[in-house]
């Protein structure tokens, strides 16, 4: 039992030392988006954006797929480089006391059984080290909470509502339209360089490097709507809405499906996100707008509320592309609730938004 002890003792004091080692506690730099390379020169509206291989969409490894905006890079580094390094120590010394006791302790060696039931040394230790360990991991786990919770001001809203077996979207600032994004079959999904099972018929278009707030609710049972490359999970409750939100500034195509076990199609609602520039998501929303017969009375109204410094260009182009004359925003409504960041840009805030 001795020797058992002063294993248990090494073996922590072994975790101690990688702990120490990796350190990545408190001074963990925040690894950047590891890809920002932008695709080659935006492609005419009509055509659709083509996934980058291996990019927001699983390709059979065993890791995380990479992380496309900053809250999935920090997640990614804390589970990547400080939790599973941790569980494999654990895995690694809890089975190699298991070997060690089932030969040192085997009934051919011991004739006599030992009584031993009591060791207060090794019961301190066995609980005192998975307590510390616990404690440490809860720093970079606790942080990225309180960043996913902390979101910068959103410049664009959108509302996704789960149906057995779709999602329905709606652009609540661009008008209210909104359209519904079914699973397309394996040759059409092939034909629009989909992969199999993630291509949708419609994509939820978002543009670049603005903040997107995402509103999630459902129309019959609990759905979620995720998309692992956003680190983004958030259920869609009947009833109720929740919100999680992402920014992603590279262009392209990110898939996820339902994360919520919601019937026996639950494995054919995937959601598309295309990224686009925010010139091109204006020409999108007037084209989307036309289509359902909303006219923007106000510039803001075309491109919503969009806070990016490419705002202005976006509505710009929105006009352009419906043809109407931009009304000079008469500002009714007061200036939204000053925010530290709100740029002057975005004074106009959409009146009818709620
Ligand atoms: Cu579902």
């Amino acid at each position: 039992m001795r020797v058992t002890a002063k294993l248990f003792l090494a073996a922590s004091g072994l975790i101690a030392t990688a702990l120490r080692a990796q350190s990545p506690v408190g001074s963990a730099p925040v690894v950047p988006v590891t890809t920002t390379a932008m695709p080659p020169a935006a492609a005419p509206a009509a055509a659709p954006t083509l996934p980058t291989p291996h990019i927001g969409q699983p390709d059979g490894g065993w890791n995380l797929q990479a992380a496309m905006t900053p809250i999935a890079a920090e997640a990614r580094h804390v589970v990547m480089t400080f939790i599973d390094p941790i569980m494999v120590g654990v895995c690694i010394v809890v089975f190699a006391l298991l070997l060690y006791t089932l030969a040192r302790y085997r009934a051919g060696r011991n004739p006599v059984a030992s009584r031993t039931s009591h060791n207060t040394l090794v019961e301190v230790v066995w609980t005192v080290v998975p307590v510390l360990i616990l404690v440490v991991i809860a720093v970079p786990s606790f942080r990225l909470l309180a960043n996913q919770y902390q979101p910068p001001k959103a410049g664009l809203t959108i509302k996704a509502t789960g149906h057995q077996w779709y999602w329905e979207y709606e652009y609540p600032d661009q008008g209210g339209f909104s359209f519904d994004s079914i699973i397309l079959s394996d040759e059409d999904a092939a034909k629009k360089g989909d992969p199999a099972k993630l291509g949708v018929d419609n994509r939820v278009v978002v543009p670049a490097g603005v903040t997107v707030r995402v509103l999630t609710t459902a129309a019959d049972v609990i759905h979620a709507w995720a998309i692992p490359s956003f680190w983004v999970q958030m259920d869609a409750v009947p009833g109720r809405v929740n919100e999680t939100w992402f920014k992603v500034d590279r262009p392209g195509v990110y898939y996820g499906q339902c994360f919520q076990l919601c019937g026996t199609k639950h494995a054919f609602m995937p959601i598309a996100v295309e990224v686009v520039p925010p010139a091109r998501f204006a020409a999108w929303v007037a084209a989307k707008q036309k289509e359902n017969g909303i006219t923007p009375k106000t510039a803001a109204a075309s491109a919503g509320s969009l806070t990016s410094t490419a705002a202005p260009a976006a509505n710009a182009a929105a006009e352009v592309k419906t043809g109407v004359t931009p009304a000079v925003p008469t500002v009714t409504a007061p200036p939204a609730p000053a925010a530290p960041d709100a740029s002057p840009a975005t004074a106009p805030a959409p009146a009818a938004t709620k």
